[in-house]
């Protein structure tokens, strides 16, 4: 049974990784990093990634796996049409690493390269996500609806600043960002973590989230998450999402998704499953 498995998935993060990352947060953190020096990672994300495959193979031997740190130790991303768990251990590291209070367990879980079920639980929140594909979004079991906003300029646009520090790049974000706040919309807003954004936009909380540069483990179990809650998924250049392309625009509809992708100045990332 599908909705019990994503009640036991949910559970499980909250009770045993919920307890690793609060008691991580009190002790000293070694940070490593990766891709930049900007782009960090601890051991307990390792700690956090292996419990979660650790107990996902005991049930389900022949499942496969894109983790996040798995993915940084050398092990491919491939996203194919086997049963996969699409797992970010902690979402916000960054955030993590400075005690800002915005971290995120995500694990989603596609069949045929779509996503059929996702969970993200916000740790500090104490705030557990979930969305089975047919079946609505929900937070601690309440059911989730983006808002009815229609105009953009009554809205509030979450977006991230990414760990590219590429001049070129920086510019883009920093014209499309320009773009969209002289719209002009209400505010913009970075929770840190693109899970919780995307769950910011399933809540109703935000009308849209866009980035370029994050990663399918940030986006898969929020990708359900945001269209069961009514929400539509985008490429940042309009087209259809695509969950390896590192480009999205997730927002409560149609209109406010298409007006933001005029504005962006878009680029494209290697993609995850760039060989
Ligand atoms: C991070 C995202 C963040 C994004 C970063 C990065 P991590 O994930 O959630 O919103 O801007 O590029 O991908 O590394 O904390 O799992």
């Amino acid at each position: 049974n599908p909705q019990r498995l994503i009640r036991c998935i949910g559970y499980s993060a909250i009770t045993c990784f919920d307890q690793v990352v609060r008691e991580a947060l009190l002790e000293d953190r070694m940070v490593m990093v990766k891709s930049s020096s900007v782009d960090l990672v601890t051991q307990t994300d390792q700690k956090v990634e292996q419990l979660i495959i650790q107990s996902v193979k005991e049930k389900f031997p022949t499942h496969r796996f894109i983790g996040e740190e798995s993915v940084a130790a050398g092990e491919p991303c491939v996203l194919s049409d086997e049963p996969t768990w699409i797992i970010d251990p902690i979402d916000g590291t960054t955030n993590f690493v400075h005690r800002f209070p915005f971290v995120a367990v995500s694990i989603g879980f596609s069949v045929n390269k779509q996503v059929e079920f996702g969970v993200v639980y916000s740790c500090l929140e104490d705030k557990m996500f979930t969305a089975r594909r047919g079946r609505g979004s929900f937070c601690n079991g309440d059911p989730l609806q983006v808002s009815d906003q229609k105009a953009i300029k009554q809205s509030i646009i979450a977006t991230e600043f990414g760990s590219d520090r590429d001049p070129e790049v920086v510019d883009k974000i920093f014209s499309s960002l320009r773009n969209i706040l002289c719209i002009p919309v209400h505010g913009i807003r970075s929770a840190g973590t693109a899970a919780i954004n995307m769950c910011l936009v399933a809540s109703g909380c935000v009308e849209a989230y866009y980035e370029i540069g994050m990663h399918v483990w940030d986006l898969a179990a929020a990708s359900l998450i945001v269209s069961e809650a009514g929400g539509v998924l985008m490429d940042v250049e309009g087209g259809p999402f695509d969950l390896m392309s590192r480009r999205v625009i997730a927002a409560n509809n149609r209109t406010i998704a298409e007006r933001i992708s005029g504005e962006i100045q878009a680029y494209a990332p290697a993609r995850d499953d760039a060989a």
